[in-house]
């Protein structure tokens, strides 16, 4: 860390995570003829999620014409769900399409944001000894970028090397290696059955089965590819059609008992993949089908069938210099452990060394002490002219994630429009609004597949869904169109105070 102080630097927006949201919010700002804002990210390049998860295998879940930008097209993606690569350099070419690099300031994380209500400003701080004072702050960090490293007894005496999915070590060869892979998830369903092939014996410790769905990809033709070019419109409309796809899905996570009858069906295939009976049953979750984040792959169930992958269910008592043992006291030689253990997904816990001090020196984490909770994922009472992307209850398990990101940085550029127009300098959301509009959410949640008794990351430890948007995200879109001004307290100050 660079302790020297530097001049404080004065400008209108700071963002910061260069990630899809962040980058989505500096197009728009430049869009709308805004170049007084500077984007803060804490690694080396743009990208988020897309730069820190390389691992074989790595693909997006949500077809590529629906995970990506609206205004920035791409006609030739290659297939109907992208690997990893296609979708990094998509939002690095997107970046250099519309001139984002300048305002890019890497290697800085924000350490403290802390809210002036005599002068309407922000003061951010940064781990590269950097300080800005801003009007409009704006948190684009994202929910998946702190990888989770399971508290497993004698993991760090380990001889061998362990390294986690979103930091996938390519200097090392798998060839011919006994490997221990931790976790069932998103990313472990991908790179099990890419490297199953080359290693010596695949371990997969699962904890809890995922529901893993048929993953219907395929190459675009050379023909489909002209046409999105060449056609007017004909790329709108197949993004229009994959879109109420998606949509559609989310219905039998509102209605439990379709949700049911979809998981006799989802055990008809996992029986129909895997030929030994025990594994299929074994692989075969308890819970309802969606209440966790639903999978879908071609090659993770038939990976089963290989002599050299082993499905290992009971706990692990302890990883040794150079081996495993389980709960039943079996030890396995292992030369390498992966963790595909997923993400720290609370803001709590990843917030945790970053002081943001609102309105009258509250303090998020306290606000936040019981469970997080926003207005729309984007406003948070107490913290005028704070913004959030992808905020509290904005998450989704069956669309684009893209999608809400867009909708949140229309509405956020409405919002800093609504201060203009009142001749403000700034806008808090009130506790009412806030509160009310968390009570109906936090009701229509208790009714969906996601509260039927499963343990996910979609909820805090209470219980409590912070994660997910329980409804259609057309409504989100429709509903934070226009910004509902009664729901805020707009503040301006008098001329001597700024
Ligand atoms: O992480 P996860 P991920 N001991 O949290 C297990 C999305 N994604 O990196 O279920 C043993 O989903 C844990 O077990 P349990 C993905 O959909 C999107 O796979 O908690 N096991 C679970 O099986 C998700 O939203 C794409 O019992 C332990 C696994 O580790 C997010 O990214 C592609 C454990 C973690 O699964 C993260 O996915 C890939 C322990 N101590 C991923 N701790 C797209 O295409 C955890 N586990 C958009």
């Amino acid at each position: 860390m660079n302790n020297q102080s530097t001049p404080i630097k004065e400008i209108d927006v700071v963002i910061t995570g260069a990630g899809f949201g962040g980058l989505c919010m500096a197009i728009q700002m430049r869009e709308e003829d805004n170049d007084n804002f500077v984007l803060l990210e804490k690694s080396h390049d743009i990208g988020g999620t897309w730069r820190d998860n390389s691992y074989p295998g790595c693909a997006c879940d949500v077809q590529s014409h629906m995970y990506s930008y609206s205004f920035a097209p791409k006609n030739d993606w290659s297939k109907r769900y992208a690997p990893w690569n296609e979708i990094q350099k998509y939002i690095l070419d997107t970046a250099e399409k519309y001139n984002i690099r300048p305002f890019c300031r890497f290697n800085q994380e924000v350490t403290s944001a802390v809210f002036d209500e005599t002068a309407g400003r922000w003061t951010v701080k940064t781990t590269a000894g950097d300080t800005y004072l801003c009007r409009h702050f704006i948190l684009a960090s994202g929910p998946l970028h702190v990888p989770q490293i399971p508290n497993i007894k004698g993991l760090e005496n380990f001889k061998g090397h362990v390294f986690h999915s979103a930091r996938w070590d390519h200097d090392y060869d798998l060839e011919g290696k006994n490997v221990v892979s931790i976790g069932t998830g998103g990313s472990a369903i991908q790179y099990c059955p890419e490297i199953a092939p080359k290693v010596k014996k695949l371990h997969v410790f699962q904890r809890t089965p995922a529901w893993v769905l048929p993953r219907d990809d395929r190459k675009y033709l050379g023909i489909e590819k002209t046409a999105f070019k060449l056609i007017p419109g004909w790329r709108k409309l197949h993004r229009f059609r994959l879109y109420w796809t998606n949509e559609s899905r989310v219905w039998p996570m509102f209605h439990p008992s379709v949700a049911k009858s979809l998981s006799q069906i989802a055990k008809t295939w996992i029986r129909f993949q895997v030929k030994d009976k025990t594994i299929a049953k074994q692989l075969t979750p308890d819970y309802t089908i969606g209440c966790k984040r639903i999978l879908i792959s071609n090659k993770y169930y038939p990976m089963f069938n290989r002599d050299n992958v082993e499905l290992v269910t009971d706990g692990i008592r302890e990883v040794k210099e150079n081996s495993i043992v389980t709960q039943d006291g079996q030890e396995r030689p292992v030369d390498c452990i992966i963790l595909g253990t997923g993400f720290v997904v609370d803001p709590r816990q990843y917030m945790q060394d970053f002081e943001l001090v609102g309105a009258g020196g509250r303090q998020l984490m306290d606000d936040w002490k019981d469970h997080t909770e926003a207005y729309y994922g984007t406003s948070i009472t107490g913290y005028p002219n704070l913004w959030m992307l992808i905020g509290p209850n904005t998450g989704l398990g069956h669309n684009s994630i893209i999608f809400m990101i867009e909708a949140q940085v229309q509405y956020i550029l409405n919002c800093m429009k609504a201060i203009e127009e009142r001749e403000s300098d700034y806008m808090e959301v009130k506790s009412q609004a806030q509160e009310s509009f968390n009570a109906k959410l936090q009701e229509l949640l208790k009714d969906t597949v996601w509260s039927s008794g499963c343990q996910s990351w979609y909820q805090q430890a209470d219980g409590r869904n912070t994660t997910l948007w329980p409804k259609s995200t057309w409504r989100y879109w429709l509903e934070t169109l226009n910004v509902k001004k009664n729901d805020y307290n707009f503040t301006r100050l008098a001329q001597d105070q700024m």
